[in-house]
């Protein structure tokens, strides 16, 4: 099995607090900073102590880096991981960015060496396990950017700002997972730590490498208003539903899921909140129904749909085994407020900011989050072979600011039942790129040696 206490627990489990904040950081003298990591290293929680909900502690950190932090440590061995080590502003366009206008200072560069993960059920805990970290740190290092992500309050806990539940669908690991769940798709390991069975460059990896991930950190701006107005300007015309209805199966169409979770594949025309709340029904499916050829249907699930782009189930046969992610993001940025929700009916975007602080694992950046955006999301041919392209992903496609590609306009089929075939067109971006980082999350071993030595 898999050895927990030296994996960091954000990986494989997540640290499922209501609070996270991350705190980016610059190393300013490499001597000092490797005695005060020796420090730093046995607070960091490890999956081990995660995974037993009560004796779970009341805050958790991880940490990783960049290359450019590794390489400023003096630790010269190749990670085999060229999109790691090129970091992520060299990404950008590959991404599908428009730019890197719209990105944070912070990320423009390889200035970030890496990232304090912290996060707690309260910000008084939070701030203490920071305090802690960072007196630690002493001068060691210094803060370049930080973003605090939290729940969102009320009822909409666990849902990201458009309002949908997120964190159902996540992969089972062999050896890992006790039982997986229905609709989990079981991977080996070596999918999310390096080193691993089912690494597929196992045996090229620094010894050390092993049981490490690579975080992709995205920080996602979401504009909710005008996601919102979309969906009700364009809402439906499906019988029987009222408006309001049809601008929620249109929402839900887009995304593949209804705000509750419920699957659109499972429950097509109207949400169902029990379905929704039933892990043993609300992953089942797989795009495939008896009676109907899935090459061409999508009466259920649009092909465009967030989630069938992002994970197309049965579309691929044999079941595509290479491309996965981990998800540990959590939303940031307060509540749309009543002047953004009344008077303007667009997002606020010089007082404030909301959208996802986005993070996936993987061994393979190059075949987990750059490529499900880069071949998937941001393809508007894919999934391949349809007689209408279905689009970019209509809630997170990018288009390079459309100047490069038949992605400009943001043309979307398969969202409306009744003529599947009918574009919709999208004229504006509903998640912008603030850009992010890419970065190792060591075993707990490697901080020590050869990380911190
Ligand atoms: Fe996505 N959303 O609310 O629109 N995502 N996502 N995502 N996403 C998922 O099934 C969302 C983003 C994946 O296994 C759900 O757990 C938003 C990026 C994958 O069926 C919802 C943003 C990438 C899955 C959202 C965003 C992905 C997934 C349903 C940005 C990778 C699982 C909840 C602001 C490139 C698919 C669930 C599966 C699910 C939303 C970003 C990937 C509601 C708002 C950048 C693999």
């Amino acid at each position: 099995g898999l050895n927990l206490d030296n994996i960091q627990g954000d990986i494989l489990i997540g640290m499922k607090k209501r609070k996270e904040l991350f705190y980016f950081f610059q190393i300013n003298n490499k001597a000092s900073f490797k005695s005060n990591l020796k420090k730093i290293q046995p607070l960091i929680t490890t999956t081990k102590q995660l995974l037993n909900t009560k004796s779970a502690p009341g805050s958790a950190m991880n940490l990783a880096f960049s290359q450019s932090g590794l390489t400023f440590l003096g630790v010269a061995d190749d990670l085999k991981d060229d999109v790691f080590r090129a970091g992520q502003f060299a990404d950008a366009n590959n991404l599908g960015d428009p730019g890197t206008g719209n990105w944070i200072d912070a990320f423009k560069g390889t200035k970030v060496h890496g990232v304090i993960l912290v996060a707690a059920d309260t910000n008084l805990r939070l701030l203490a396990q920071l305090a802690k970290v960072k007196l630690l740190l002493g001068k060691s290092a210094s803060e370049v950017y930080s973003l605090q992500g939290a729940a969102r309050p009320g009822d909409q806990e666990g849902h990201e700002h458009f309002g949908y539940l997120d964190g159902i669908s996540q992969p089972a690991i062999n050896g890992f997972t006790d039982k997986p769940l229905p609709g989990q798709q079981l991977l080996d390991p070596g999918f999310f730590l390096l080193g691993e069975q089912g690494d597929s460059i196992q045996t090229q990896r620094p010894a050390w490498a092993k049981d490490g991930s690579f975080l992709a950190f995205r920080q996602l701006r979401q504009l909710v208003p005008e996601f919102n107005q979309f969906v009700s300007d364009n809402a439906l015309k499906v019988p029987g539903l009222s408006a309001q209805e049809n601008a929620d199966l249109l929402g839900a169409r887009m995304i593949g899921r209804w705000k509750s979770g419920a699957p659109v594949d499972l429950a097509p025309l109207r949400d169902d909140p029990a379905l929704a709340k039933d892990s043993n029904r609300n992953n089942d499916f797989t795009f495939q129904h008896p009676g109907a050829d899935i090459a061409t249907n999508q009466t259920n699930c649009p092909f465009s749909a967030h989630i069938r782009k992002t994970r197309p189930r049965a579309d691929f046969n044999p079941l595509n085994t290479a491309n996965h992610i981990i998800r540990a993001g959590i939303p940031y940025g307060p509540e749309v407020t009543a002047l953004e929700k009344t008077q303007k009916k667009s997002s606020d975007t010089k007082l404030l900011e909301r959208g996802l602080a986005f993070v996936a694992y993987q061994s393979n950046i190059g075949s987990g989050f750059q490529f499900m955006q880069r071949n998937w999301v941001d393809n508007a041919n894919f999934f391949f072979g349809k007689q209408v392209p279905p689009g970019v992903d209509p809630v997170i496609g990018s288009t390079n600011g459309g100047t490069t590609s038949i992605n400009n306009p943001r043309n979307v089929s398969g969202l409306d039942p009744l003529d599947p075939s009918r574009i919709i067109t999208i004229k504006k971006d509903f998640v912008i790129s603030r850009g992010g980082e890419y970065f190792f999350t060591p075993s707990l071993s490697a901080i020590l040696d050869p990380i911190a030595k």
